[in-house]
């Protein structure tokens, strides 16, 4: 079995820490790759090694494979770690990895592929037994039968991009009427944003919660779930904060669900980690999405039962069969992430720069994976989630409690944060009921500025 010695982590920020974090517990030497804007990062301080990449813009760095990939020889890695974002769902570089004889730390890339495109990923998903939402049978692209296709499953339907995901490329239609101007358009903008016109069709559902499975696959025909998340508060498609166990779920119906996911990783041979995505709605679940990489909002699952993913993920790519089976995963407490942005809490306007003073809670059950430290500057180039700050407690009220301590203790000063966002939003009494959907932050916001 080829054991990983050394591992160039592929990205940046709190996740390339938690990356480095994982290796030096497990006697793995790290090697950190990082653009001229992230020579102070403190992943690149605690690497074994650190090698320049390139300039700031991720399409010059981050993005660039060869330079990896040369990174990764010189250095002598035997593996790289792409991380979320960036390179994660990038089904070449996968390849690229293993053709230089490198592990990749990831899926196989034919399952990277499949599940990139969304029509691919539905048909597949199907064939495995997943529960679809109605609508087409693959792309669409006849006037006539997508009219019969909406009529069948009922309006409101939605269009959407075959290389879409992540909420773009979508368009609602409410009567046929409109059916008819938005597959006209959809069809031009989608071959504009993602260089590919193809559309699919499906039944609009008007007020789910997104729910995920977390799922492990040792690529050879066994799989575990290990059960959902919660990430139902999004605003602009970006996830605020998830929680774990999902307030709607009873054991049944995640053992339930969760089987359905395993049974169908273990049948297609999926290899690491996987999350499958479900619109929920009245008990119902229905598929939309596969990520198949590890996701930012991995750690309420650790925090529930007791596992770290990366440890699994990094064994996983070294040929190690599945440390655990169904019977050992034990779902206890409940957990909560909250993602913390540099940015205005009203405006949501991006807010780098120096930070003066930086302090973590701490405490029983708190976690704060975060890359900063006093004297840091968040570098204007990239995503603004500058920490994560996940809390466990026996009981979900209690988790809240935690939480509310944690948030308090936490102190941030240059850069504005979304902290009182999440402060203000703990207090509110649907949230505590555990009372939302898809489509309640985004309308408690606008309430708030009204
Ligand atoms: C949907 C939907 C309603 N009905 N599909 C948005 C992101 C992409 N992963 C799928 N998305 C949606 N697909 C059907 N048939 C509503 C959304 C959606 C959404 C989904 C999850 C979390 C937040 C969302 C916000 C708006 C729309």
């Amino acid at each position: 079995m080829p054991e990983i010695k050394k591992l160039l982590i592929a990205n940046r920020g709190e996740i390339a820490l938690r990356i480095h974090r994982a290796c030096h517990e497990m006697g793995i030497q790290t090697v950190a790759v990082h653009s001229t804007a992230d020579s102070d990062a403190m992943h690149v301080r605690l690497a074994d090694q650190a090698i320049c990449i390139g300039p700031p813009a991720a399409a010059d760095s981050y993005l660039n494979i060869p330079n990896i990939i040369s990174a990764a020889e010189i250095s002598g890695a035997d593996a790289i770690h792409p991380g979320y974002g960036f390179l994660s769902e990038n089904a070449k570089f996968a390849e690229i990895v293993e053709a230089h004889g490198l592990i990749f730390v990831g899926p196989k890339p034919e399952h990277i592929r499949t599940m990139g495109d969304k029509i691919e990923a539905k048909r597949t998903a199907g064939a495995l037994g997943l529960p679809l939402v109605p609508g087409s049978d693959g792309a669409i692209s006849d006037l006539e039968e997508a009219k019969a296709i909406a009529a069948k499953a009922g309006y409101p339907v939605i269009i959407k991009a075959a290389s879409g995901g992540g909420g773009r490329g979508m368009k609602v239609c409410t009567s046929e009427e409109q059916l008819e101007t938005l597959m006209a358009q959809a069809g031009s903008e989608a071959k504009a944003a993602f260089g590919d016109a193809t559309v699919y069709l499906e039944k609009y559902l008007g007020n789910p919660r997104h729910i995920e499975i977390q799922i492990f696959g040792d690529g050879n025909g066994n799989a575990i779930h290990l059960g959902e998340r919660d990430c139902s508060l999004q605003r602009r498609h970006q996830k605020v904060l998830e929680e774990a166990p999902s307030p709607v779920l009873s054991t049944e119906e995640r053992n339930r669900i969760g089987g359905i996911c395993a049974k169908a990783m273990a049948d297609m041979g999926y290899r690491g980690a996987g999350t499958i995505e479900f619109l929920w709605e009245n008990g119902e679940f229905y598929f939309i999405e596969m990520n198949t990489r590890l996701q930012v909002e991995h750690p309420v699952t650790e925090a529930i039962t007791g596992l770290d993913l990366v440890r699994e993920q990094i064994r996983i790519a070294e040929g190690h069969p599945l440390t655990l089976r169904q019977e050992d995963v034990v779902f206890r407490g409940h957990a909560i992430e909250c993602r913390i942005n540099a940015e205005d809490p009203r405006t949501f306007a991006p807010s780098p720069g120096l930070v003066k003073m930086f302090h973590a809670p701490g405490g029983m059950n708190v976690r704060v994976d975060s890359g900063l430290y006093a004297g840091y500057r968040v570098p204007p180039y990239y995503d603004s989630m500058i920490a994560k700050l996940i809390v466990y407690g026996t009981t979900r009220a209690g988790a809240i409690r935690r939480l509310r301590r944690a948030l308090e203790e936490f102190v941030i000063e240059g850069p504005t944060t979304t902290i009182p966002l999440h402060q203000a939003l703990i207090e509110n009494p649907d949230f505590q009921e555990g009372n939302y959907t898809i489509k309640w932050l985004e309308e408690w916001l606008a309430k708030q500025d009204g």
